[in-house]
């Protein structure tokens, strides 16, 4: 049988979609990895668990965070950062399990980003309610490799604004194996999620990952 509008199955809108200069929208895109990537997403969060970091203003993020790969973003009232090492177990963060790299060496390149290495994937866990505010990612050291961000579960409104605060942020609706891949001018351009909606996702149930792959040394 096809996919169509009966079925629910049917294409809304364009497979890919440029939302910005450097910024492609590859919808579905996880499918042919969703087999490999789910087992090995919680592999990796049974090895380094979700916790609730802290900023350096002394808030609790509403997000859980954590990584795998050679080394992860970390924040804590000291500031932001990449570190090899999980603060919470004190060893280091799990591999980067094949299938991450594969998938988002497959999205770089085909939004033109050929050679695409990431050494970080910072795992986002986000319940009803969770939320991250505008910002900018700036921490890596290399702002001409892009950024790859997988989106698994429930849907989200991503926020996607320019490259000043102030410039009034555009919503995408992100869904369940959607991946954006995020180069060239948009590599600066503030973005944020705004408070997740309840629901229960078949394969995640409430709540949504966001897997976001960078090149961060
Ligand atoms: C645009 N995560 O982890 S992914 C983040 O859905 C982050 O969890 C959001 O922003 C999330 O830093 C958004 C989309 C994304 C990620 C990085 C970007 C968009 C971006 C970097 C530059 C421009
Ligand atoms: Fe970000």
């Amino acid at each position: 049988m096809t996919a169509d509008l009966f079925d629910g199955t049917a294409d809304v809108g364009p497979a890919e979609q440029a939302i910005a200069e450097g910024a492609i929208l590859l919808r579905g895109f996880v499918r042919p990895f969703e087999h490999d990537l789910l087992p090995a997403l919680h592999a990796a969060i049974e090895q380094s668990p979700f916790r609730h970091m802290q900023t350096p203003g002394g808030h609790q993020m509403s997000v859980a965070m954590t990584n795998c790969g050679a080394v992860g973003w970390i924040t804590d009232r000291s500031g932001y950062r990449y570190d090899a090492t999980d603060p919470q177990t004190g060893q280091a963060w799990p591999a980067m399990p094949d299938v991450f790299l594969l998938l988002a060496r497959q999205a770089a390149t085909r939004a033109g980003f050929g050679g695409f290495v990431p050494d970080a994937c910072l795992i986002n866990r986000y319940e009803p309610g969770a939320r991250m505010s505008l910002h900018q990612d700036r921490d890596e050291r290399d702002f001409s490799a892009p950024i790859v961000s997988v989106s698994l579960g429930l849907p989200a409104i991503f926020l996607f604004g320019g490259p000043k605060r102030a410039d009034k942020p555009l919503r995408y609706r992100l869904q369940h194996g959607d991946v954006v891949v995020w180069g060239g001018p948009s590599r600066l351009f503030f973005h944020g999620v705004a408070p997740l909606a309840d629901g229960d996702h078949a394969a995640l149930g409430r709540k949504r990952i966001n897997l976001t792959f960078r090149k961060a040394r």
